[in-house]
């Protein structure tokens, strides 16, 4: 396709035009055969009352199906009456009020690579319809405002597909002839068809039950790949879990009397909420202790987690076009992250969706592809399936909860569900809900739904009156993007106290009232905020908990961050500090390094790290939850420290984090290699006091960034103590902190390390894929010919999404090889993604977004990602999906 045409097929939020017809009943027929699909569908159309104009005309949507019969009405329709398109089929003349059409389609899902529609793979036959895959399996009015009432019928070959699922209650099943056998579907609740599921294979299945608030007896059913059956237990537990979560925190109560997820180890993303069927990515329903690690563990409850809230945030309440997704995937991400605090450290969980926020979010926002949660055009929409679509959009709905207050947020909730049951809606629609419940004016902070970027709040003054006792702050908020201008200023909550000399949250008055915390709200350009009754100098502790997704810029001593990290009783605050001291750190080398040209040996770093050092220290002899001091110790990604600076020597700045690292590793070696010692033990310890999992993860977590830093400075005592935890590891938490560390080693121990490990796990594909990755991210030179190796190397199949992200995108993580200056990485991948792009463009759009970061390195480096955007956009026939993200990047470049 040329770029024009891709161009041309741009979609508008405000084009937006209710359906003409809406479709009542959906009647489909699969005849599943290895070569060759059949689909009979009955569609009862009636036209809808909300659309004004001609409805003489309906397309209905389809893509690469082969039509082999088609009814309306019971008649054969004249070729007057219709015209096939490439992208669907146009009704023509039609009269009345309501039709019928029926039609046959044949279908391939044995050569369906890209796994959207109907495929096939590893033996069975699977659905994924979201966000337009529906269109690949019949022709239908393809989009999430018509919803309608589906019965499915699906034959196959009894003895190769003993299970044949769809949504809803089977309501009918039984033998045909020649071994065939069928089943009949019914979902009683009306959907789109995005919502559609279709599953058949031969599998091993986990059964259970949940018992309702209500009383009623769900049945639930994990099935997965035969010989797994030991690895669901967790996922089950986690569904159980979310379900009386969901309950208990928002009343909501599931609706059907089964419950069935499905693994499947071919799957574009994590996993999806298809109505009473959701089906799953492997990767987020198997585990056991010996081949996942904790944050696998974790990981799997937030998914479980996040696709059964879906049933209310999402499936009963839909959205009305894609431009509003953020409706149903900011708000079931919120929930998702509530579940998982709630069940765990819910200050360790808000820290880790910060850095997610801090080091993909707003690199978005600074790149080519910023957009509002709500966006306004796209062309593909997997697309903008984005982190800014889904945790911005959680954040957003987090302000809103902040704002409200719980309570408030729960009334409006309860608003929202009552009145949009069974709808599809807008984000406005949700918004206006909780207006309505609580009488909270939103019409502001609505902003945060149609401006992208990332706002700075600059703390421009503070000023304490002793004899007043009174202070005065002065913030401001500014927001640049690449794209757009900004104007209207956003409601941002800053959660915020006043420390003490003595670093408590001081009892002072704000608008009348006395507290010891406040949220105030900053809705212009700048403002003043006064406290009273302040009765000594305090330093202010701001943005607590994060409280907006925005950054925070003030001017801080060293010694006041680090009384920060040791004093500020919010933890979120608390680790901030101590993450705004590492940059700093990192920065100020940087800098130096940059107007001296030195290349940094690690003696002369001392003199920059010892407040840092200090810091550490303290925090490795405190008592605090282990999981927390991993964090506050490790230092800021380099993706995060990203979006410090406009621009940068990415390689360098890789580098002096790297010194850094080194540096604390040898002068606090004492002190990590006593937390490493006594953190093991205790690990040891509850493990055979079968303590839960969760117990001890917090101490795994901490000997592992240890051996982090032990292993830094690649000290062959050091390396000796990874590889005996490597051989001892008791699960693969621990295994897989000590194979990297060998990985990253290099020489023989790594050579024996990836050999060994692939030995001993080469039939279990999820824990090849750990393998992979950490080869791609820390295999030594030159990176690009073991990156190639791999991707030739048999376990690497192309079609299979999470090998190729396992490897590629891990890649694009191995700074000086994906940044080498001489430009093999960056060419490294355009070849991938040009060989992807035939296979599957939807994960191949998001292979190429490493390149969207451009705009912060250095001149040589962007014209070096220049010249491989120019030659992906010369390839003949290049996908949608990839030219979006691609001609964005290279039409701004072109322009600066
Ligand atoms: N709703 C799906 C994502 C669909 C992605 C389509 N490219 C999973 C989720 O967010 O729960
Ligand atoms: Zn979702």
């Amino acid at each position: 396709m040329k770029s024009s045409e891709n161009s041309s097929q741009i979609k508008y939020r405000s084009d937006y035009q209710p359906s003409p017809y809406l479709i009542e009943s959906t009647a489909l027929v699969f005849q599943l055969k290895n070569e060759g699909v059949l689909v009979k569908s009955r569609l009862q159309f009636i036209s809808n009352p909300l659309f004004q104009g001609d409805a003489t005309t309906l397309k209905l949507d389809g893509e690469r199906l082969q039509l082999q019969s088609l009814f309306l009405n019971g008649i054969r329709p004249n070729s007057s009456q219709y015209q096939l398109l490439d992208d669907g089929i146009l009704l023509k003349k039609l009269e009345g009020k309501a039709f019928i059409f029926e039609s046959q389609v044949k279908i391939h899902p044995e050569t369906n690579t890209l796994l959207e529609g109907l495929y096939r793979s590893g033996g069975k036959f699977c659905t994924q319809c979201e966000a337009q895959g529906f269109r690949h399996i019949t022709y239908y009015l393809d989009r999430p405002d018509v919803l309608s009432l589906f019965t499915t019928r699906v034959e196959a070959d009894k003895s190769e597909y003993p299970s044949l699922l769809s949504n809803g209650n089977c309501v009918e099943k039984g033998d045909l002839e020649d071994g065939q056998h069928y089943a009949v579907w019914q979902d009683p609740f009306p959907k789109p068809c995005y919502l559609f599921a279709l599953v058949a294979g031969d599998f091993d299945l986990l059964e259970d039950h949940f018992d309702t608030l209500s009383g009623r007896r769900v049945s639930l059913q994990i099935f997965v790949d035969k010989g797994h059956l030991h690895q669901c237990h967790h996922a089950m537990v986690s569904l159980k879990n979310a379900m009386k979560w969901d309950e208990e925190k928002f009343g909501r109560e599931y609706d059907l009397d089964i419950f069935m997820v499905v693994a499947v180890g071919d799957f574009n993303m994590g996993a999806m909420e298809n109505k009473g069927l959701n089906i799953f990515n492997t990767k987020y329903v198997l585990a056991d202790d010996k081949s996942a690690t904790d944050d696998d563990f974790l990981g799997i409850e937030s998914v479980i987690g996040h696709e059964y809230f879906h049933n209310w945030t999402g499936n009963r309440i839909t959205c009305r076009d894609w431009f509003q997704l953020s409706l149903k995937e900011g708000l079931t991400v919120f929930r998702d992250q509530q579940f998982s605090a709630d069940l765990n450290s819910s200050a360790v969980k808000r820290i880790q969706d910060v850095q997610v926020i801090r080091s993909a979010q707003f690199a978005e926002d600074a790149g080519p592809m910023a957009h509002p949660i709500r966006p306004d055009s796209y062309i593909e929409m997997n697309n903008f399936y984005t982190v800014t679509v889904y945790n911005k959009g959680a954040e957003v709905i987090r302000m809103m909860h902040t704002l409200l207050g719980a309570e408030g947020f729960r009334q409006g909730m309860d608003h929202y569900f009552e009145a949009h049951d069974g709808h599809a809606v807008t984000c406005e629609d949700y918004v206006k809900a909780l207006e309505t419940a609580t009488s909270k004016d939103l019409a502001q902070f609505r902003h945060w739904y149609s401006q992208a970027g990332t706002p700075t709040v600059t703390v421009a003054d503070e000023v304490w009156d002793e004899h007043q006792q009174s202070l005065r702050i002065t913030l401001k908020q500014e927001t640049n993007t690449i794209t757009l201008q900004q104007n209207a200023p956003f409601v941002i909550p800053i959660k915020l106290a006043l420390l003490n000399a003595k670093g408590e949250d001081m009892l002072v008055s704000y608008q009348q009232v006395v507290q010891s915390e406040f949220v105030i709200e900053l809705n212009q350009s700048q403002q003043i905020f006064e406290f009273h009754q302040v009765t000594e100098k305090p330093l202010l502790s701001y943005l607590r908990d994060f409280s907006a997704p925005v950054k925070l810029s003030r001017e801080l001593t060293d010694d006041q961050l680090a009384f920060l990290m040791g004093h500020d009783n919010n933890t979120f605050s608390c680790w901030d500090a101590g993450q705004q001291l590492m940059s700093r750190v990192i920065w100020s080398l940087y800098d130096e390094a940059i107007s001296s040209q030195t290349d940094f040996s690690d003696e002369t770093l001392n003199n920059y790290s010892h407040t840092l050092k200090q810091a550490i220290e303290k925090l490795l002899s405190s008592d605090i939850d282990p999981s927390f001091i991993a964090l506050a110790i490790s230092l800021p990604s380099v993706s995060t420290l990203e979006a410090d600076r406009a621009q940068m020597d990415i390689v360098l700045l890789d580098h002096l984090r790297n010194l850094v690292r080194k540096s604390l590793g040898s002068e606090l070696h004492q002190e990590f290699l006593k937390t490493y010692q006594s953190m093991q033990s205790l690990a040891k310890a509850s493990i055979s006091q079968q303590q839960p999992l969760s117990a001890s993860a917090g101490y795994r977590k901490l000997a592992n960034v240890c051996l982090g830093y032990l292993t830094a400075n690649k000290d062959e005592g050091m390396i000796k103590l990874a590889r005996t935890q490597y051989e001892k590891a008791q699960n693969m938490t621990d295994e897989l902190a000590a194979f990297t560390q060998l990985v990253d080693a290099g020489a023989s121990d790594s050579q024996w390390a990836i050999a060994d490990f692939y030995k001993h796990w080469q039939k279990q594909d999820l824990v090849i894929d750990k393998w992979l990755s950490i080869q791609a991210m820390f295999g030594g030179e030159p990176a690009t010919t073991r990156v190639d190796e791999l991707w030739a190397h048999p376990a690497v199949v192309h079609t299979n999404p999470n090998k190729v992200r396992a490897l590629i995108a891990a890649f694009t993580a191995n700074i000086p090889a994906f940044h080498a200056i001489d430009g093999t990485g960056y060419k490294w991948l355009a070849d991938r993604v040009l060989e992807m792009d035939d296979i599957n463009p939807q994960i191949t759009a998001r292979l190429v977004s490493p390149f969207n970061r451009w705009r912060k390195y250095d001149h040589a480096r962007q014209q070096l990602i220049k010249s491989q955007l120019e030659r992906i956009l010369r390839k003949p026939n290049l996908s949608k999906d990839v030219y979006e993200i691609v001609n964005k990047s290279y039409a701004l470049m072109s322009e600066v």
